[in-house]
């Protein structure tokens, strides 16, 4: 195809695309913004027109933590956070990336027809991750291809920007081709990226995160049960409740051993236990076993099987319009992490605890850390109308305690993972 012929055939996706994204239903001001200033940087860098977008959200998990690796329940929802790639073919074998927050910094190439291994830089391990999952699974695009990156997840924040970077590559494999030959589910397409995050990141996570962001919906939670891989849309629609979540800015790296530590303790209980599943564990049954297990052991065993508990309360409390029950749930689950679990922080505390100060000035019904812990985010359930004026306190007395600046936004549950464009 002559040159001339392939910029009218990129222009004409590229008005289409526009089009899609302007009159997206799903997708917030904030996001249409993010994808429009991702799109004119992808000309300034590439010098040619874009073809596609490619785009997902982090997540906020609400309860069920550090379960989905032990067949639990978890009820995470997207949040109108997202990583987004705008992509176009090249004329050659790689993928080229290049992340508006490197800018200066070589380009990643990550070869489109070979098994990869392990690289620096070592934020693109996610992405040569998928493309591996993707090649293994003999899914190759058509050709090599162009991609800008643009994000308001927070990195760090335990917000699963690490879930959205996977995601976000996946579609853009798809766009480019590599699904032609074979379709693939929502579901693969979250298990390749959880693939890549255990073999390529180091870190031995279950399915929480790819999951929410997969299958996140517009105003509705994510009931995830991890055994069986179902999921259910949970609706959160009451306009007078609002999600916040403040990211301590104290930052986590789960591929520091304590992660898969948690993991290992909770096979460690679940053995000694005797049963084949954490699902077919009573609280009765972990105290009787007390015996057996050294402290930490039984310690991580009370939570696991009391998150579970509290994650299928929770979302029946939601389903029945009792919001107050959920944020108790939510109190309660923080307790544990922070005291059985132990995977919570000093800051993660005082956020949560500052946020249950407020809760008759602002009506605060709960409050929890949320992710993996050792730092990252809370999420608290508040009354809309005083959603601004919390924010605000919050953010000046975390200051106050802690010397950090946080950053505090509230987010009602987004679309998950999509492709926009060809
Ligand atoms: C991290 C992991 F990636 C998830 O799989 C989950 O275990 C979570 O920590 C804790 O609930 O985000």
């Amino acid at each position: 195809m002559s040159y001339f012929a392939k910029v009218r055939v990129s222009l004409k996706y590229m008005m289409a695309t526009i089009d899609t994204i302007s009159n997206h239903p799903q997708l917030s001001e904030q996001t249409k913004s993010l994808i429009s200033t991702a799109l004119n940087s992808f000309e300034e860098n590439f010098s040619k027109e874009p073809c596609a977008v490619a785009l997902a959200p982090g997540r906020v998990n609400l309860i069920g933590e550090h379960i989905d690796y032990c067949d639990g329940f978890v009820l995470p929802m997207a949040i109108d956070r997202y990583i987004v790639f705008v992509t176009a073919p090249n004329d050659d074998n790689v993928i080229r990336c290049i992340d508006a927050s490197l800018l200066g910094e070589p380009a990643v190439e990550i070869p489109i027809d070979c098994d990869l291994e392990i690289s620096t830089p070592k934020w693109a391990n996610y992405l040569r991750g998928v493309v591996d999952g993707y090649f293994k699974k003999g899914m190759v695009p058509k050709s090599g291809f162009d991609v800008f990156i643009t994000s308001n997840v927070p990195k760090g924040g335990g917000l699963s920007s690490s879930a959205a970077l996977e995601m976000a590559m996946a579609f853009a494999l798809k766009v480019n081709g590599a699904e032609d030959s074979q379709s693939v589910s929502t579901e693969q397409r979250a298990l390749i990226s959880q693939h890549a995050e255990h073999t390529f990141a180091g870190v031995p996570c279950g399915i929480m995160d790819q999951f929410a962001s997969a299958f996140g919906q517009k105003d509705q939670l994510t009931l995830i049960d991890c055994r069986s891989q179902d999921v259910e849309l949970v609706p959160f629609t009451d306009e007078s409740l609002s999600i916040v979540i403040a990211n301590t800015n104290v930052s986590h790296e789960l591929n520091d051993g304590e992660y898969a530590s948690r993991r290992q303790q909770t096979e460690d209980g679940l053995r000694i236990l005797a049963k084949p599943s954490w699902r077919d564990v009573s609280l009765d049954e972990v105290v009787a076993s007390k015996e057996q297990m050294d402290e930490l052991t039984y310690k991580r065993s009370v939570h696991v099987v009391g998150e579970i508990s509290r994650t299928i309360q929770a979302a029946e409390a939601l389903k029945a319009n009792n919001s107050k029950k959920f944020g108790e749930l939510m109190k309660s689950s923080h307790k544990s992490l922070r005291d059985d679990f132990e995977v919570s922080c000093p800051e993660l505390d005082t956020m949560v605890d500052i946020a249950l100060e407020l809760a008759d000035k602002y009506g605060v019904l709960g409050s929890r850390m949320t992710g993996g812990g050792f730092g990252g985010s809370t999420v608290s359930l508040v009354a809309s109308q005083n959603v601004d004026s919390f924010i605000d306190e919050l953010s000046s007395l975390y200051q106050q305690a802690t010397g950090i600046t946080p950053e505090i936004f509230a987010s009602r549950p987004a679309t998950g993972a999509q492709a926009i464009g060809m």
